[in-house]
């Protein structure tokens, strides 16, 4: 393994290291003649990562195939066919496993692109690229799908355009704090601005400033929510028209938040912040930098669209739209905000039957809630459906209960902790951050770990 001595070194020259290490990562694959998989993590960073790794190897001329999954399991290890494949690329996943990686697949050249904390291990046939490793912090200096652009530029010189999604893989990763950027991700920004691929403007931040009609924007708009219009299309139309604000041009199309004249747009703006001042809400969230990507949307708007494709299950959906097929786009926010819907109006339904202490709220959902959409979910149930600080969501997988928490900004609990140790003593396992944590315990062990979890909170 390469682990170089840089923590006295600048940011620079890490990258330089960094790079190195890419060259020498990059060796197996120019060099590989046969069949190469690609598996990559099935949220908005890994979707960028497995589009950049398409690009990439298609450019090359590969025989290759890509699949998603959601975390590398033991089962997902071992039916790996490996006489069907002669070299494995992980990206956005897999340093963290190593050892799994080497029990089952060190028969074979397996090449780990990710930034995810690493356990420390090598063999011989193991290419492993990963930001820590030089130093440089991958929760929020370079994200999996910004690896990978690393290890593209390495590999072919037509792949500078891909750095847009280095860009919305670190945003879909939350890597950008308060709208700026740090280390590496600063670096792919700076790049991608100065050649014109990413268009930086500062105004009126709704999904879909690019792609929707005007009053969808506004319909749509939950975060902010805009009370009296969110939800409701008749009061958004009827919001514009007083402002006297057209919601078609000349030719009788929907006009979009980008086509406003910058008068219309301050028309608007103040309006908004008026609407929300007397409100009390902070305003300052409808506006701020707005990146665009050469496919007309916003960086943070398309990483939602990505995050969608994945917990749809469809991230070859998503793949195809960083690939410019935008097809599929209209759909597919379609059935999240369906499915959305659905899950939130169970959630208010059976809102009585959840177990409340007073520390915490407990929303066992069994199958009523897809457990790729319990994170988001009790995000937003925490902010409208519970009265105590934290809330946990529960929701079955095919092996095993998934659990996901958030606490809000007032409590001074680490989740993290708490469910790490109340799920190692039901047999599973779990951890994240001190306000939103998650983990898997067996199925059937809810009470009991609710029982341990409770009593530490
Ligand atoms: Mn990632």
């Amino acid at each position: 393994m390469i682990v170089v001595l840089v923590s006295y070194m600048d940011i620079k020259t890490k990258i330089l290291h960094f790079k190195d290490i890419a060259k020498k990562v990059a060796i197996p694959i120019l060099k590989e003649q046969g069949k190469i998989r690609v598996i990559s993590h099935y949220d908005a960073d890994g979707i960028c990562a497995g589009a950049i790794m398409y690009k990439t190897l298609k450019y090359l001329g590969k025989n290759f195939e890509i699949s998603f999954v959601s975390q590398i399991e033991e089962d997902i290890l071992k039916n790996i066919d490996l006489n069907a494949q002669d070299l494995i690329i992980f990206t956005d996943l897999g340093s963290g496993q190593l050892d799994l990686i080497e029990k089952y697949l060190s028969k074979t050249k397996v090449v780990v692109v990710d930034h995810h904390q690493p356990v420390f291990r090598q063999w011989y046939g193991l290419y492993h690229l990963n930001p820590h490793l030089v130093d440089l912090n991958g929760r929020v200096d370079i994200s999996g799908a910004g690896v990978a652009y690393i290890l593209a530029r390495e590999l072919s010189l037509r792949t500078k355009n891909l750095v847009e999604l280095a860009i919305v893989g670190a945003v879909g990763d939350r890597q950008k704090k308060n709208d700026v950027f740090f280390g590496v991700n600063k670096m792919f920004l700076d790049e991608a601005e100065y050649s014109g691929i990413i268009k930086k403007e500062i105004g009126l931040r709704f999904f879909g400033r690019y792609t929707r009609p005007i009053h969808k924007c506004l319909e749509y708009s939950l975060d902010p929510f805009i009370e009296g219009i969110s939800g409701n299309e008749s009061a958004s139309v009827q919001f514009l028209s007083d402002l006297g604000i057209p919601i078609r041009n000349s030719k009788g199309s929907w006009r979009k938040l980008c086509d406003l004249t910058k008068n219309e747009e301050k028309k608007l703006t103040t309006a908004l912040v008026m609407e929300s001042l007397v409100r009390g809400d902070d305003s300052i969230k409808f506006i701020g930098p707005l990146y665009k990507l050469s496919n007309d949307y916003d960086v943070s708007e398309f990483a939602t669209l990505l995050n969608a494709c994945g917990r749809l299950e469809q991230p070859i959906e998503g793949v195809k739209l960083c690939l410019g097929d935008r097809k599929s786009a209209d759909d597919i926010q379609m059935k999240y905000r369906k499915r959305f819907a659905k899950y939130m109006s169970w959630i208010s339904k059976n809102q009585k039957s959840f177990k409340v202490t007073d520390k915490a709220t407990y929303i066992i959902s069994g199958v009523h809630i897809n457990f790729n959409f319990l994170g988001p979910l009790i995000s937003i149930a925490l902010k409208k459906n519970v009265k105590t600080g934290i809330v946990l969501g529960f929701s079955n997988t095919p092996n095993g209960v998934k659990i996901s928490s958030r606490s809000r900004d007032s409590v001074d609990t680490n989740l993290s902790n708490a469910i790490r140790v109340a799920s190692a003593k039901v047999g599973g396992t779990g951890g994240g951050h001190s306000g939103a944590a998650g983990g898997k315990i067996p199925m059937g062990s809810e009470e009991k770990f609710i029982s341990i979890v409770d009593s530490l909170l």
